[in-house]
């Protein structure tokens, strides 16, 4: 259990009923956080799951993956910042590593990479090829070789967060995130073993991809 941090978990849902429960349950095991879940119009019972089971619930009316991050880390009463999907595909049992390494070694931001234990099953050829798209448009444009900059499983310090500008409202948000840590901080990845979705993604892959793709050549101009 990582005891020393005040931590504040962050989870924005649409309709993840199946898995919530999960995903606090397994946070909930390895450390002592603050849960916060912030729901956008979910048809189903997640934020019924997520009250009873003793998080946070914050209604956001406004859609957009990056607005209910914003909306979550504007709350969170941590020092310790974790942003983490509500789908049960990334495993919050390495959050209290992560912590440790950020102590120990003088980081600022971990981002998980799905990448490096990638299987067929877990991630396909097409996101693979996308996120190799993007990754090169990164190193590119601000110079820096990242392995899944698309990653949406994070631990990083929130005096880091409260730095950072310019930070999306929509799924590029997972990206400006890690290249406004670049730009203040110290970030590195750690691998991790990434879970296959077993309900339906809110990630539309064609138009995600051309639209984060595009938003790395803005981000790099208003740099
Ligand atoms: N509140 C809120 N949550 C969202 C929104 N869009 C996506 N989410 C949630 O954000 C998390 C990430 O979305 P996913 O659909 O898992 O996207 P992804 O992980 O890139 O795609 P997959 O790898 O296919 O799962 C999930 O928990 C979603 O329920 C939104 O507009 N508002
Ligand atoms: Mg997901």
């Amino acid at each position: 259990m990582s005891g020393l941090h005040n931590i504040s978990v962050v989870i924005p849902t649409i309709n993840e009923e199946k898995t919530i429960g999960e995903v606090i349950s397994r946070i909930r095991k390895v450390c002592n956080a603050e849960i916060i879940v912030v729901d956008t119009d979910s048809k189903d019972r997640t934020r019924d799951i997520a009250a009873e089971m003793g998080a946070k619930v914050i209604n956001e009316p406004r859609r957009g993956y990056g607005v209910a991050y914003k909306t979550g880390f504007n709350v969170a009463s941590g020092e310790i910042l974790v942003g983490i999907d509500g789908d049960s595909t990334y495993p919050p049992e390495i959050i209290a590593p992560a912590i440790e390494i950020m102590d120990l070694d003088n980081v600022d931001f971990i981002s998980c990479d799905r990448m490096t234990l990638r299987t067929e099953r877990n991630y396909t050829m097409l996101h693979f090829v996308g996120n190799s798209v993007l990754n090169t448009a990164i190193k590119l444009l601000f110079r820096y070789r990242m392995i899944d900059s698309q990653s949406g499983m994070w631990v990083f310090r929130k005096s880091l967060y409260q730095k950072m500008r310019h930070l999306s409202d929509g799924m590029s948000f997972s990206q400006d995130l890690k290249i406004e840590a670049l730009k203040h901080g110290r970030l590195i990845e750690i691998p991790v073993k990434y879970g296959i979705r077993i309900t339906k993604p809110k990630l539309r892959t064609w138009n995600d991809g051309f639209s984060n793709l595009f938003q790395i050549f803005v981000k790099r101009v208003r740099k």
